[in-house]
């Protein structure tokens, strides 16, 4: 080899021995299995040196992992993840699922390895590389568009969401109350509020289980964080624009006021103190919900993934660059279709295929500038196991597991993924119903069962280890 051929190769490896951090963020709507994937992540993590399930992990694969320890967190005003709470929901007898978050949360491990480069191995015998797992909910970056609206255009876009169904008689309420106001006269701190509770309430109830919408603006009045109870998040659109003289302490004038504000302390604040500094990001997509609750909630998925998806739009023409001047640090993007667990092993790849769908639709695709992206089915805690049955004289894949609303285990045809998008007249529950399922019973805290951990993990984070 050259001088110069091995000085270049000898710059690199050492310039990759000194990038030793790596925050890898994880998002997701309410919901969507971002507590249970950073659990099982951490925990694979955790047991990774003695853990045989891990074969698309190269580094574990390769027997080179020493060993991983939690450490503490370098943001000390980020909420800690509570990765032992979940393990001991996980672990408990009958055993649960962690308790629903809201918020972010941060936690930091050590992951001590052997590096597969000869002249790493030379400069080093063993190498540590910190990982920083940020959980935040994805509800914060349906903001990101709040940004490029002003009020007036902002107020347009729900006022046509309202205009449809099931939206327009959720609203109602909202609605019937702004009606009653002249929003060009001056007003009074309750009557504010009152119009901002109401908006709350439409937000939450479309949110309801039953009704399964996720493009709910703004982000924070459903997952506030922090903020819960900030006057900050007291404000509303509204229906009908002024036209002519708008007084600054008018109704419209001071919601208009709050919602810059709004847009200035806490959207901008995120982007700059948080998302700006993500190395790597997983997106946690519950396609399976979708097919559970109909048409309509499909498609508002699919619109809230798609206004997700601007922030990862980077690159010289990404919003980033407009708005903020910078560009991302993120070079690596998983969208990850979660509790594959609830679907026969076969129809896996069926999953990725709707995901994958559901991204494109959305006119996402090819659009990542610079960042590498990948699809996977996954699931982070695996409750089921595949079983064969006989239909009428054929083999028939099932799985097994205890359902949410049984006490013992069942073996269930969950039905089949299709590889379109189905017609709205197919989405019913004789077609779609995906069972949720009880968590296993675990014996010990060794590593958890799942279903392709290991290829999130290789993807995410495997080229940090050669
Ligand atoms: N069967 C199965 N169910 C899962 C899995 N992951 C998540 N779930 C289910 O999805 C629910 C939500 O998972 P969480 O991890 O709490 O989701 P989250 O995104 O953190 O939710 P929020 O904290 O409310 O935003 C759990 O209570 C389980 O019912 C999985 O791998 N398999
Ligand atoms: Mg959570």
């Amino acid at each position: 080899m050259a001088i110069s051929q091995w000085r270049q190769h000898f710059d690199e490896a050492l310039n990759r021995t000194l990038d030793r951090t790596v925050r890898l963020a994880v998002t997701g709507l309410s919901r969507s299995g971002k507590t249970v994937f950073i659990t099982s992540l951490v925990q694979q993590l955790l047991h990774s040196a003695d853990n045989p399930h891990l074969p698309f992990f190269k580094v574990a694969g390769e027997g080179r992992l020493r060993g991983t320890k939690p450490q503490s967190q370098p943001d000390l005003h980020i909420p800690a993840f509570r990765y032992d709470v979940a393990l001991e929901a996980f672990l408990a007898d009958p055993p649960r699922f962690p308790e629903p978050t809201n918020g972010i949360s941060e936690i930091r491990l050590a992951i001590r390895y052997k590096s597969s480069n000869k002249i790493i191995q030379k400069l080093s015998k063993i190498n540590t590389l910190y990982v920083d797992i940020i959980d935040y909910p994805g509800e914060w970056l349906l903001d990101l568009p709040l940004l490029e609206w002003s009020f007036d255009e902002w107020s347009r876009q729900i006022a046509l969401l309202c205009d449809k169904s099931p939206r327009n008689h959720l609203s109602e309420a909202w609605r019937v109350f702004l009606d009653a106001v002249d929003v060009t006269k001056e007003t009074n701190e309750t009557t504010l509020r009152q119009a901002s509770e109401l908006y709350t309430q439409f937000l939450l109830a479309c949110k309801d289980k039953q009704q399964g919408l996720t493009l709910l603006q703004p982000g924070r009045f459903t997952m506030p964080g922090d903020l819960k109870g900030a006057p900050l998040l007291e404000f509303c659109p509204i229906l009908k624009i002024p036209l002519g003289v708008k007084k600054e302490d008018s109704f419209y004038g001071i919601m208009k006021k709050r919602y810059e504000s709004y847009k200035e302390h806490v959207v901008k604040k995120f982007y700059k103190e948080h998302f700006s500094n993500f190395d790597r990001q997983i997106v946690l997509v519950d396609v399976l919900k979708t097919f559970n609750t109909g048409f309509h909630t499909f498609v508002d998925m699919r619109e809230a993934i798609h206004l997700v998806l601007k922030s990862f739009h980077y690159g010289k023409s990404g919003v980033f660059n407009r708005l903020f001047r910078f560009q991302t640090k993120v070079d690596k993007l998983l969208f990850a279709a979660t509790k594959a667990d609830h679907i026969t092993p076969n129809q896996l790849p069926n999953l990725e295929r709707f995901l994958q769908l559901m991204l494109m639709q959305a006119n996402n695709n090819a659009r990542f500038e610079g960042v590498e992206t990948e699809t996977l089915a996954l699931s982070a805690l695996q409750c089921t196991t595949p079983v064969s049955a006989s239909f009428q004289g054929k083999p028939l894949s099932c799985i097994k597991g205890i359902p949410n609303d049984s006490e013992k285990p069942l073996a269930i045809f969950p039905g089949e993924i299709p590889v379109e998008i189905p017609p709205p007249e197919d989405w019913t529950t004789e077609r779609f119903y995906f069972v949720d399922f009880r968590p296993p019973l675990l014996h010990d805290a060794h590593a958890l069962p799942h279903l392709r951990m290991d290829r999130a993990l290789e993807f995410l984070l495997g080229d940090k280890f050669s």
